[in-house]
C-alpha cells in the first residue's frame, strides 16, 4: 500500500438492541421486535429488528406511531447491562486487531488497520475476520466498511446493512460520492438537507459543483466540511481514547419559535435522549445544562447542579424548565435548544450520595468509551 494511504474500518451491530433479543429469546426470532418504551406510556422506539421495520418502524419514533404500522410488533424493554456486556466483547474483539480503535457508541466503532495489512484487499480479509469472530463469540451480525477514511468507512458500512461488508477503494470514491444522495452523507441533518434541496442540491455531485466558497457561506465550517466529504477527502484521524466529559444532545429547529410550551415538549425529548445515552453508558452526571441559540445565533447557557445528580429525563425537566424560564421572554425567538449532562460520575458514587438503592439499570463496572 502506497505510504500514505490508510486502511479504515467501521463496523456497526444490525439491530442492536433487538438483535441481543431475539438471541436471548428464541421464540422472537423471525417476528418483528421493538426494542424501548411502551406505547402505553408515551415511550420511543430505541430500535426495532429488521422484520418491524419492513412496516416503516425506526429508532426515535413514538412507540405508539410504531404500533400502529406494525400492530403484531412485540415491544421489550432495554436491558442496558447486557447490551453494555456485548459492547465490551466486541470492542476486546477490535482491540485484539488494532490498539486504534475508536468507539462511537455501544455497537460501533472504527478501526486504522493499517498497520495490520499491505493491501485494501487485506483490510477487507481483515473485516471479513472480525466479523466471523463477533458472530462466533456473540452470535449477532454485523456490518462492515472498509475504505481510506473514516468518512467512506462509516458510509459503506451502512451501505449493504444487515450482515454487509462493502469496500469503497480511493480509485472508485468519486463516482461512489458523485452518485451519492446528499441525506447519506454523514453529518447531514435534516435541516441541511431540506436548505440543500431548496436549492436543488440532490447529490455528491452537485455539492462539489456547488464549490467550497458557497458551501462556507451557506453553512459556515460546516460547509466547507460537506465540500471537503464530497471530493472525498478526510483526514481525521481514528482517535483510540477520548475521554468523555459530558453527555449531551442538541437540536438545530426547523424554523425559529418564541412558544415556551413548545420548548418545552422539544426539551423533553431532548431529555430523554440524554437519559437514554446515561443508561447506555451507565453513568450520570451533577451539572445540567441547558443551551439555547436565539435566531440572532448568539448562544447563552444557564446551568444547575446537585449532589445527587441527574441520570433521569423526568429528574432534568423541571430544572430545566426554571432555567428556561430564566432566558425565555417570549419576545426573542429560537433557533436551537441543548441539554447537556456533565461532572459525570460512577453509579457508584451516585448510589453513595443518593443514599438508596437504585434500580437494577446499574451496574457496578467500570465506566466506558
Ligand atoms: N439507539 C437508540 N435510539 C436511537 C438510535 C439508537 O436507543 N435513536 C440504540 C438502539 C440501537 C443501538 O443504539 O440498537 C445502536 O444504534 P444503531 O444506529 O447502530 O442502530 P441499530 O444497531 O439498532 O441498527 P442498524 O442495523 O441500522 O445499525
Ligand atoms: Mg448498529
Amino acid at each position: 500500500m502506497d505510504e500514505r494511504t490508510r486502511a479504515i474500518l467501521h463496523i456497526d451491530l444490525d439491530a442492536f438492541y433487538a438483535s441481543i433479543e431475539q438471541r436471548d429469546h428464541p421464540e422472537y426470532r423471525g417476528k418483528p421486535v421493538i426494542v424501548g418504551g411502551s406505547p402505553d406510556r408515551r415511550g420511543v422506539v430505541a430500535t426495532a429488528s429488521y422484520e418491524a421495520r419492513k412496516f416503516g418502524v425506526h429508532s426515535a419514533m413514538p412507540s405508539r406511531t410504531a404500533q400502529r404500522l406494525c400492530p403484531d410488533a412485540i415491544f421489550l424493554p432495554a436491558r442496558f447491562e447486557v447490551y453494555r456486556a456485548v459492547s465490551q466483547q466486541i470492542m476486546t474483539i477490535f482491540r485484539q486487531q488494532t490498539a486504534l480503535v475508536e468507539p462511537l457508541s455501544l455497537d460501533e466503532a472504527y478501526l486504522d488497520v493499517t498497520d495490520a495489512v499491505r493491501t485494501l484487499e487485506e483490510a477487507v480479509r481483515l473485516a471479513q475476520e472480525i466479523k466471523q469472530q463477533i458472530w462466533g463469540q456473540t452470535q449477532l451480525t454485523a456490518s462492515a466498511g472498509v475504505s481510506y477514511c473514516k468518512f467512506l468507512a462509516k458510509i459503506a458500512s451502512d451501505a449493504h446493512k444487515p450482515d454487509g461488508l462493502t469496500v469503497i477503494p480511493q480509485e472508485e470514491a468519486s463516482a461512489f460520492l458523485e452518485a451519492l444522495p446528499i441525506e447519506k452523507f454523514f453529518g447531514v441533518g435534516k435541516v441541511t438537507t431540506a436548505k440543500l434541496r431548496e436549492l436543488g442540491i440532490q447529490t455528491g455531485a452537485d455539492l462539489k459543483h456547488m464549490g467550497e466558497e458557497r458551501l462556507r457561506d451557506l453553512f459556515g465550517k460546516h460547509g466547507g466540511q460537506l465540500y471537503r466529504y464530497a471530493c472525498g477527502v478526510d483526514d481525521r484521524p481514528v482517535e483510540p481514547v477520548r475521554e468523555r466529559k459530558s453527555v449531551g444532545k442538541e437540536v438545530t429547529l426547523e424554523r425559529d419559535i418564541r412558544d415556551r410550551s413548545e420548548m418545552e415538549r422539544i426539551l423533553e425529548n431532548l431529555a430523554l435522549q440524554v437519559e437514554r445515552r446515561l443508561a447506555e453508558l451507565g453513568i450520570a452526571g451533577k451539572t445540567l445544562r441547558l443551551k439555547v441559540r436565539w435566531s440572532t445565533f448568539e448562544l447563552v447557557t444557564r446551568a444547575s447542579s446537585r449532589e445527587q445528580g441527574f441520570q433521569l429525563a423526568q429528574e432534568m425537566l423541571p430544572i430545566l424548565r426554571t432555567l428556561l424560564s430564566e432566558l425565555v421572554d417570549g419576545k426573542r425567538a429560537v433557533r436551537l435548544l441543548g441539554v447537556t449532562v456533565s461532572s459525570l460520575v460512577s453509579p457508584n458514587e451516585m448510589r453513595r450520595a443518593r443514599q438508596i438503592v437504585m434500580p437494577s439499570l446499574w451496574h457496578d463496572e467500570h465506566v466506558q468509551v
